[in-house]
């Protein structure tokens, strides 16, 4: 899905001019290089779409399953209600009925919906399978919640070794082709098609680690390593957001995850092993310096 904020930005705007112009033609740029999924889109009624196995199944289970069921109840059950306002009123009905107990009906209304149930539980138990069952992974990232950012952690024996803060940006600080509240200074880099395994953790307070374009939602919990995971098939910038109300900046620690090919996955790894181990070096430094 294309960002179309930029453009909505030039209809209202009157003094828009070449700053919405670049800002298109970035986020032109930006869209060659993959697309940007998982930011709430104008008018949006539906889940955002899902662009994993995973995710596309969770869309399947709640808008072609429980959707229509949840429907079909309702109705029914507001056309009982009418039925009832009409036909046993004071005015229609007078005297009313002294029946306590209709055996038939009590059966009833008791094995259906235990049928509609069972009906429901074979995809839902089919997916919870396929989402705690996890694959070999490609690989395993570690991420952190805390007050109020998320860490990742790329482990040694990946080509990693290395971690990183990724903060939610400034406002002013925001780039063209940027979302507010949702960029983020460093992002987490994954290959394409690849299983990634996604070890969530907290060290503060819980914290729930979302992205819905990848149908994962999982709480962060401090002392306790939960797992889950992911597989891209579409190169591109994936948003998501913490989702427990960890404290006051609990909006403000969006999760990016920028999906690339491998050739750049390794060039991102050969780059960020120097900018992030650099850092912790400096902040050992830091640390020695005032002791
Ligand atoms: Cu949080």
């Amino acid at each position: 899905m294309i960002d179309f904020s930029g453009v909505a930005r030039v209809a209202t705007s009157a003094r828009a001019g070449l700053a919405a112009m670049a800002m298109l033609a970035s986020s032109t740029a930006f869209a060659a290089e993959g697309g940007v999924f998982g930011h709430a889109a104008p008018g949006q009624m539906k889940l955002i779409e899902g662009e994993t196995p995973i995710a596309r199944e969770i869309d399947f289970f709640h808008n072609d399953i429980l959707l229509p069921i949840i429907i079909v109840i309702s109705l029914f059950v507001l056309a009982l209600l009418v039925y009832v306002m009409i036909r046993f009123n004071e005015k229609a009905n007078p005297v009313p009925s002294k029946t306590t107990h209709h055996a038939l009906l009590e059966v009833a209304w008791t094995i259906v919906p235990v049928l509609i149930l069972v009906v429901i539980a074979v995809p839902s138990f089919r997916l919870l399978t396929h989402q705690l069952v996890l694959p070999k992974g490609d690989l395993t990232v570690k991420v952190t919640g805390k007050q109020w950012y998320w860490s990742y952690d790329y482990p040694k024996d990946q080509g990693g070794g290395f971690s990183f803060d990724s903060l939610m940006k400034d406002e002013k600080d925001l780039k063209p082709g940027d979302l507010r509240l949702l960029a983020v200074d460093n992002e987490a880099v994954v290959p394409v098609n690849k299983v990634v395994r996604v070890q969530v953790t907290a060290a503060d307070v819980i914290h729930s680690f979302v992205i819905q374009s990848f149908g994962i939602r999982i709480d962060a919990v401090p002392g306790r390593l939960n797992e889950t995971w992911f597989k891209a098939e579409k190169e591109g910038v994936y948003y998501g957001q913490c989702s427990k109300i960890c404290g006051k900046d609990h909006a403000f620690m969006p999760i990016v995850f920028r999906v690339v090919s491998e050739q750049k996955y390794a060039e991102w790894l050969a780059s960020a092993k120097k900018k992030y181990a650099s850092a912790a070096d400096r902040a050992i430094a830091l640390a020695d310096a005032s002791r």
